[in-house]
């Protein structure tokens, strides 16, 4: 009775696994967006000081639980030699969060080549894109208008998947809670494609 009990408490109250991978270019703001994310959507969290997050040589993780589901964060270090480890994670992802410095024109370019030749891979074929324009306190910004342009240029790249841009500033949190919105709603719908892993699965 116990495990039969047991089993349907589990059933009942476990959560859907989703893996989110974000990426982009070295100081694009990657873990201080996770930061923010993190002290959002948990209850008590103590954020770190921005001026204490280092750039990433690892991998950040957290995890935050919202609207049914748990989503795990892997956040990769964007320097140029760090980019090659990436691939290492597309299989077992369930979407990307793709983070650009909208205040750096002068390394536009570069993000959207490095973002062209990850959208390429086999690997996240079908998989949710959130492209956010990071930086939007700082004045002269690029707006999602100036960005998606350019990160649209390939878009049979794109393909069918689910793909917004959205303009966010990590710093002060401001277009957090609405992109880990949107981009929950989109794992759900691509359930069939790439299913969740079960609490119960590890
Ligand atoms: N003004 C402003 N600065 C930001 C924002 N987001 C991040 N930064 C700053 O940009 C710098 C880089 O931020 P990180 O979060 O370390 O960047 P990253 O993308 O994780 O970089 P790597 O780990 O090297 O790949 C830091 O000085 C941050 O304080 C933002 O929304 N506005
Ligand atoms: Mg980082």
């Amino acid at each position: 009775m116990y495990h039969l009990l047991s089993g349907f408490y589990k059933y009942l109250f476990q959560l859907d696994e989703y893996y989110v991978l974000i990426l982009g270019l070295d100081n694009a703001g990657k873990s201080t967006y996770l930061e923010a994310a993190k002290t959002h959507f948990t209850k008590n969290y103590k954020a770190l000081n921005p001026n204490k997050i280092t750039s990433t040589v690892g991998l950040n993780i957290g995890v935050i639980d919202t609207d049914g589901c748990s989503l795990n964060f892997w956040d990769l270090g964007g320097q140029e030699e760090l980019q090659s480890l990436w691939d290492k994670y597309y299989a077992e992802s369930h979407a990307v969060i793709y983070v650009v410095d909208a205040f750096d024109r002068d390394r536009i370019e570069e993000s959207k080549a490095v973002f062209d030749k990850m959208i390429a891979s086999e690997l996240l074929k079908g998989i949710p894109l959130l492209v956010l324009a990071n930086k939007q306190d700082l004045q002269d910004s690029m707006g999602v208008r100036e960005v998606k342009p350019i990160f649209n240029q390939n878009a049979h790249l794109i393909g069918q998947r689910d793909c917004m841009v959205m303009p966010v500033s990590a710093l002060n949190g401001d277009g957090v809670d609405e992109g880990i919105k949107w981009l929950v709603q989109c794992v759900k719908r691509n359930n069939v494609v790439r299913p969740p892993r079960n609490q119960s699965d590890n």
